[in-house]
């Protein structure tokens, strides 16, 4: 089928049938398809031909735009070279020069890097490391891993087990690993609503980390587990000291701390990790998504020297770690992230995301006051407009305002009722600034209910 051709009512419900999509309202979906058949730069270009802007750099992950020309190259030279090489007991030489610039660019050359496939495995694999680090340092009955409140770490088992979003969780109580807490969320629109940035208030809730190493005994706990900035949730961004003082508390307790920084790694905040951007290093870290611009699954665990010193004991024939995934490593992916890696230098695109940010922060604050906006929160190149919802219909306003959008030229990420946008590094101040002059024009398009 040519993808532009439109089809007949009927046999577009029988072609769409198949698929069960992926954090979709499928009915919905399948009654109105939305379909992208393009992208190139900051653009996707829809089935019924329309270019729109995509604001959230996919789902947060391609910031250099689509289709890089040398991205493009690299996977293309790689999948004529070599398509696949298994990586339990061999290596090809690509992926260990990767984990080294990886390290590097996250200012730990030392630390060492476990690649996976996605950020869902990224985190089950960081809790897995804690978990056995704290057995290999002889501190086994550190099983609880604390997780937070809103949280977002993909959807494996561990992954919805430290999360704290309702709907990633009720279904599943069964089968989430025990012994998990979770501290409560830093967002009070009553204290910080229209924050530039780092809240002024709620640096008391790190104190709950004591409290809860109070109630469960340090003994007890392996890890915590949280975003730098709370993205998938609507861009929570951690009060003013937050972090370090989670950081002191861990340290002062032996708790392993795990920054998940799928979202916020590689550039998001005009810094290489999140870590950089708050001052605050971790123990473990997580990425997945912009590491190669999203053009192939790719994932990983940044670990500290010490965590993988830990597992070194026993004699070196034998593994020391049972984990690892079919494609981890996978050749195609580790040339498209050294391409990446390369193009991030080159166009200095994390500086880049740092010059843009601070035009993104004054254009989505200016729409305090359009209809619907209740909150507007931004950090680095990221920012969330939080709408008031159709009463006794929650989530319908961010459908229609999603809507409108598209029809303003934009695509942009609706969750609930709250908007998110993290445009391409690559993208002009122009088009940020015109991202949210469409906005605007759409919000104002929206009866008030
Ligand atoms: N951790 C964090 C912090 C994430 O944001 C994951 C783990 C899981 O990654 P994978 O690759 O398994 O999806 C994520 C993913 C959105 C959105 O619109 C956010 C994510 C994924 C899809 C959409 O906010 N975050
Ligand atoms: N299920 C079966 C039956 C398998 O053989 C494997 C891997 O060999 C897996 C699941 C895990 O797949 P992956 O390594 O791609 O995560």
């Amino acid at each position: 089928m040519n993808a532009a051709t439109p089809l007949h009512p009927d046999q577009q419900a029988q072609e769409l049938s198949s698929w069960w999509m992926p954090f979709t309202h499928n009915r919905y979906f399948k009654a109105h398809p939305r379909m992208i058949v393009s992208g190139k730069g900051a653009y996707y270009t829809l089935a019924d031909g329309r270019r729109v802007f995509d604001c959230l750099s996919g789902l947060w992950c391609s910031p250099l735009g689509h289709s890089h020309p040398a991205i493009v190259a690299a996977i293309q030279h790689q999948v004529a070279t070599l398509d696949f090489s298994p990586s339990f007991q061999m290596g090809h030489p690509e992926a260990f020069t990767l984990a080294s610039r990886i390290a590097a660019l996250a200012g730990r050359p030392q630390d060492r890097v476990f690649f996976v496939n996605s950020g869902s495995e990224a985190v089950d694999t960081s809790l897995k490391i804690a978990i056995a680090y704290q057995r290999q340092r002889g501190e086994a009955s550190r099983t609880r891993i604390i997780g937070r409140e809103r949280g977002y770490h993909g959807v494996g088992l561990g992954g919805i087990s430290v999360g704290g979003i309702a709907p990633n969780r009720k279904m599943f109580a069964p089968l989430m690993i025990p012994g998990v807490d979770h501290l409560p969320h830093t967002y009070n629109p009553e204290q910080m609503r229209y924050s530039r940035g780092q809240p002024t208030w709620g640096l008391h809730l790190a104190e709950d980390l004591e409290r809860l190493v109070a109630l469960h005994d340090a003994s007890t706990i392996a890890a915590v587990i949280i975003e730098p900035m709370q993205g998938s949730t609507g861009v929570l961004v951690p009060p003013q000291g937050y972090l370090q003082r989670i950081r002191e508390i861990c340290t002062k307790h032996g708790i392993v701390l795990i920054f998940d920084e799928v979202i916020t790694g590689f550039g998001r905040l005009g810094t290489p990790f999140g870590a950089d951007f708050f001052g605050v290093q971790p123990d473990l870290t997580t990425f997945a998504k912009a590491v190669n611009n999203a053009t192939v699954p790719l994932g990983g665990v940044i670990a500290r020297d010490e965590i993988y010193q830990a597992f070194m004991t026993g004699p070196d024939y034998a593994i020391e770690f049972f984990h690892g995934y079919t494609y981890s490593g996978h050749p195609l992916a580790v040339a498209a992230a050294h391409a990446t890696l390369d193009v991030l230098a080159n166009e200095k695109l994390i500086e880049r995301a740092a010059v843009l940010a601070p035009i993104l922060e004054e254009a989505v604050h200016s729409l305090q006051g359009e209809p619907h906006v209740i909150d507007v929160r931004n950090i680095g190149l990221a920012a969330a407009i939080e709408l008031s919802p159709c009463s006794g219909q929650p989530g319908l306003k961010g459908i229609r305002v999603f809507e409108k959008a598209l029809d303003e030229g934009l695509l942009v990420r609706f969750s609930g009722d709250t908007l998110a946008v993290a445009p391409p590094f690559i993208s002009t101040e122009t088009e940020v600034r015109d991202m949210v002059g469409r906005l605007r024009r759409a919000l104002r398009t929206i009866p008030l209910s």
